[in-house]
C-alpha cells in the first residue's frame, strides 16, 4: 500500500513489513501529601512501536444486520462504494462518509509553509479502505436488508430505489433469540432463529463465521452487535466469572446467559474482534477473560452518538472553565424498533445506566467545585413515539452554578435520525479495532517480544457510551481528552510529538 505520509526522521523507519518509530513517552508521576502538598516528578520511557503495514481483507459480521443501523451501514458502506447520487429537492447529494472520525475527521500535521497542514485521519497510518470490507451478519428476522432498508425509512427514496438491487440478496443469517433478554414487543420479528441447546447455537455461530472467512477469503472478521438493546444479566458466581465457567455454563444451558454474551464467546473462540455497540453487560467477567486467553479484542458498550456525545463536550466545557453544572436533564423521544424495545423498563434500564456515567470523571476532576461524592442530578428521560420514527428528538437542560450563586442554564434541542449518527460510529469502530490489531510495542534497547494492546481496546472510548477499560483503568469520557488519545496514538506510531497546541514560535518576542 502507497503511504500517504512519510516522516523523514532518524526515529522513523520503513521495513518491507513494518513502519517502526522510536517514541520517548512522557508522563508524570504525583505524590500527594495531605491533599495540599504534591511532588511531581516526570517519567520518560523510551518505546519501539511497530505498526504493521499490510491491511488485512477484513469482513464484518453484523449481529441485528436487518435492523436500523445495520440496514443503514450496509447502505453507506455500498453508497460510497459504488459512488452513488441521488435527487433530493435540495439538489443532486454524494455519498460521503460525514461523522466518521476516521473517514470525515482531519489531524493537523504540523506547519506548512504559510499555513498549518491537515490531513484526514484514515491516511496517518495504512488503514482498511471502507470499500474492501466485506458484510454479512445475523438477524432474528429474516427479511432481506432491502426490504429491510425500506422499513426503517431512513434513507432518501432516490438512494433507496438504487440500492434495492444491491441489497436484495443479502439476507441476514438465523440468530439466536432468548425471548427473556428483550423487550416482549419484539417477538413478531423473530421467525430466524437457531433452535437447539446453548451450546449447539455457540457452535452454529462459530460455524458462520468460519465458514464466511472461507467464503470470501478474509485475513481477519470482526463481530459487532447492533441488535436489540438486551435487559442486564445477573452476574452469577460459578456461571458469568471465569471464562471456565462461562464455558461451563453455556454447556449447561444456563438460563442467565444472554445472545450477546454467546457471541462474545463465540468470536473469542474464533479469534475475533468483538464489539458491543448496545449498553447491556455482555462482557461479563468470563467473557472478558476469555477475550485475554484467547488474546482477541474486544470493545464496548454503547454506541456514543448524540445527546451523550454532546454531554461528554459540554459537561467538559463547563467543568473546565470553573462552572459547576447541578443539575442534568436528558430527554428523549424516538419512534423506530430501538424506541419500541426500550419502552421496555428493563430494557430502558440498560440504557439509562450507560447514558447516566458519563460526567462522572469530568465532576471528580474538579475538587473546587465538588465534594468527595457529590455529583449534579441527572435525569434520563426515554419515551417511544411512532410518528418520529428514526428522526430521533433530543431535549437537555443543564443548570450550573455561576459566580456568587448566580445560576445558568443551558437549553438544546436536536433532531436527527439516529442511525445516521450510529452508522459512521460503527465504521469508526471497525476501522480503529482493526488498525490496533497491527499496532504493538516494546521497551527500547531491550530484547523484550512486542506486545500489541491489551484485549480491552479502551481506545475506543470516544465512540462508546460506557467505555469499557481493562481492570483498574481510569475511564475517560470527556470526548476531547478521548480524541485526543487516538490522535496521539497515531502520531506516536509516526515518532511525532503528541500535538500540544502551544504554538510557541508565534507567541515569543
Ligand atoms: P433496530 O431495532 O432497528 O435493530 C436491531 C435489530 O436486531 C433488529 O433487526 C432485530 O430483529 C435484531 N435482533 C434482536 N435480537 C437479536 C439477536 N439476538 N440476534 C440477531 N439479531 C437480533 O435497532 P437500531 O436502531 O438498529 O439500534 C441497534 C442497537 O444499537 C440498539 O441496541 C440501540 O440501542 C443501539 N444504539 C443505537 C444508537 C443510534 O444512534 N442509532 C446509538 C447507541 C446505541
Ligand atoms: C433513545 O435514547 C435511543 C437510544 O438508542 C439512543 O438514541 C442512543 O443510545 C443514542 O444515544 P445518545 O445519548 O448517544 O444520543
Amino acid at each position: 500500500m502507497a503511504l500517504k505520509i512519510r516522516v523523514e526522521s532518524p526515529k522513523v523507519k520503513y521495513t518491507e513489513d513494518y513502519i517502526e518509530a522510536q517514541y520517548e513517552y512522557q508522563t508524570t508521576k504525583v505524590t500527594e501529601d495531605d491533599n495540599i502538598n504534591y511532588t511531581v516528578t516526570p517519567v520518560s520511557t523510551n518505546l519501539l512501536i511497530r505498526t504493521q503495514l499490510k491491511v488485512p481483507k477484513l469482513g464484518v459480521m453484523l449481529v441485528g444486520w436487518g435492523g436500523n443501523n445495520g440496514t443503514t451501514i450496509t447502505a453507506a458502506l455500498l453508497a460510497n462504494k459504488l459512488k452513488l447520487t441521488w435527487e433530493t429537492k435540495n439538489g443532486l447529494q454524494k455519498a460521503n462518509w460525514y461523522g466518521s472520525l476516521i473517514q470525515a475527521s482531519t489531524v493537523r500535521l504540523g506547519r506548512g509553509n504559510k499555513e498549518d497542514v491537515y490531513v484526514p485521519m484514515c491516511w496517518m497510518l495504512p488503514m482498511v479502505n471502507p470499500d474492501d470490507i466485506e458484510l454479512d451478519g445475523w438477524d432474528i428476522s429474516n427479511m432481506n436488508l432491502a426490504d429491510a432498508m425500506q422499513r426503517a425509512k431512513v434513507l432518501n427514496i432516490n438512494l433507496q430505489k438504487q440500492l434495492i438491487p444491491h441489497m436484495i440478496n443479502m439476507k441476514p443469517r438465523k440468530s439466536i433469540y432468548y425471548p427473556d433478554f428483550i423487550a416482549s414487543n419484539q417477538e413478531k420479528r423473530a421467525n430466524n432463529i437457531i433452535f437447539g441447546a446453548k451450546f449447539e447455537q455457540l457452535e452454529q455461530i462459530r460455524k458462520d463465521i468460519a465458514e464466511f472467512k472461507t467464503t470470501k477469503n478474509l485475513d481477519e472478521v470482526i463481530v459487532l452487535w447492533t441488535a436489540n438493546t438486551e435487559r442486564f444479566s445477573e452476574i452469577i458466581p460459578g456461571v458469568h466469572d471465569t471464562a471456565e465457567n462461562l464455558l461451563k455454563a453455556i454447556k449447561e444451558d444456563h438460563s442467565e446467559i444472554s445472545p450477546s454474551t454467546v457471541f462474545a464467546v463465540a468470536a473469542a473462540l474464533e479469534g475475533c474482534t468483538y464489539i458491543n455497540g448496545s449498553p447491556q453487560n455482555t462482557f461479563v467477567p468470563g467473557a472478558i477473560e476469555l477475550a485475554e486467553k484467547q488474546k482477541t479484542f474486544i470493545g464496548g458498550d454503547d454506541f456514543k452518538s448524540g445527546q451523550t456525545k454532546l454531554k461528554s463536550v459540554l459537561v467538559d466545557f463547563l467543568v473546565s472553565a470553573g462552572i459547576k453544572p447541578v443539575a442534568i436533564v436528558s430527554y428523549n423521544h424516538l419512534g423506530n424498533n430501538d424506541g419500541y424495545n426500550l419502552s421496555a423498563p428493563q430494557q430502558f434500564r440498560s440504557k439509562e445506566i450507560s447514558k447516566s456515567n458519563v460526567v462522572d470523571d469530568m465532576v471528580q476532576s474538579n475538587k473546587i467545585l465538588y465534594q468527595p461524592g457529590e455529583k449534579p442530578d441527572h435525569c434520563v428521560v426515554i419515551k417511544y413515539v411512532p410518528y418520529v420514527g428514526d428522526s430521533k428528538r433530543a431535549m437537555d437542560e443543564y443548570t450550573s452554578e455561576i459566580l456568587l450563586g448566580g445560576h445558568n442554564t443551558i437549553v438544546i434541542h436536536n433532531t436527527c435520525e439516529d442511525s445516521l449518527l450510529a452508522s459512521p460510529i460503527i465504521l469508526d469502530l471497525v476501522l480503529l479495532a482493526e488498525i490496533c490489531s497491527r499496532i504493538s510495542f516494546k521497551l527500547m534497547d531491550t530484547e523484550d517480544e512486542f506486545t500489541g494492546f491489551h484485549s480491552v481496546l479502551s481506545i475506543l472510548s470516544y465512540l462508546c457510551k460506557a467505555p469499557l477499560v481493562p481492570r483498574g483503568t481510569p475511564i475517560v469520557n470527556a470526548l476531547f481528552r478521548q480524541r485526543a488519545a487516538i490522535e496521539n496514538i497515531l502520531r506516536a506510531c509516526l515518532a511525532l510529538p503528541p500535538e500540544n497546541n502551544m504554538l510557541l514560535e508565534h507567541k515569543a518576542n
